[in-house]
């Protein structure tokens, strides 16, 4: 069993987005062919799915901007900008992706009190989002990761699945993924690496890998 996790393909992090992620817009075709020619069976995406006043906004603190280091329930987090708030189109899937390909979708950041990069699980790993359990009913093999944004989300999600998903094989489609800091891209693939995900691009999927 084969499975794609499309990390939050959302309008907010794509050009015009909220937290645009540079050229973030681009994966998507390669998402589209991903889930067409990749000859998955699951698809499933992540929604990055805030209330208006999450803690991880730099508006729910006085004084501090986006981009700057603050704190949430007494630990360090990046303050963002207000940014895929539930029921707005920030939060909608880009429209060029293809959602009728896709067959289960996982909502998380809806606490507010705490953030949740993972598809998986919150920052401070506590909380489940349901989506390991769900994986595992499934009985996947293979788990292919890509989305936005490799630095943050995408990364979070591999390293939990690889953390949590033992037997499972995770690997990294990073041509259908972009990052928000070319940086924190470069650190991301090591850290993914050195937790054994394997780095692939589509051509690989496409190729039968
Ligand atoms: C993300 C920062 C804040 C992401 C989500 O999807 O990578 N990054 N919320
Ligand atoms: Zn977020």
């Amino acid at each position: 069993m084969k499975c794609l996790l499309l990390i939050d393909i959302q309008n907010g992090f794509c050009s015009d987005g909220n937290l645009a992620v540079p050229n973030g817009e681009d994966i998507v075709p390669i998402a589209n062919r991903l889930i067409a020619e990749g000859k998955y069976d699951l698809v499933v995406a992540s929604k990055d799915w805030h209330p208006a006043d999450h803690g991880s906004f730099a508006s729910q603190h006085p004084g501090r901007k986006p981009f700057e280091m603050g704190t949430l329930s007494g630990k360090p987090q990046m303050l963002w900008p207000d940014h895929c708030v539930q029921g707005t189109p920030d939060a909608e899937f880009h429209p060029g992706l293809n959602v009728a390909g896709i067959d289960h979708v996982q909502r998380k950041g809806e606490n507010r009190d705490v953030d949740s990069y993972s598809a998986f699980r919150d920052n401070d790993q506590s909380a489940l989002t349901g989506l390991s359990d769900y994986l595992k009913r499934a009985g996947i093999g293979t788990l292919d990761i890509c989305g936005l944004a490799t630095d943050y989300c995408v990364k979070a999600s591999a390293l939990d699945a690889k953390a949590m998903l033992p037997a499972v094989s995770v690997r990294f489609v990073a041509d259908a993924s972009r990052g928000i800091d070319a940086g924190g891209v470069e650190a991301a693939m090591k850290e993914m690496a050195a937790a054994g995900v394997r780095i692939i691009t589509s051509k690989d999927v496409f190729a039968g890998e």
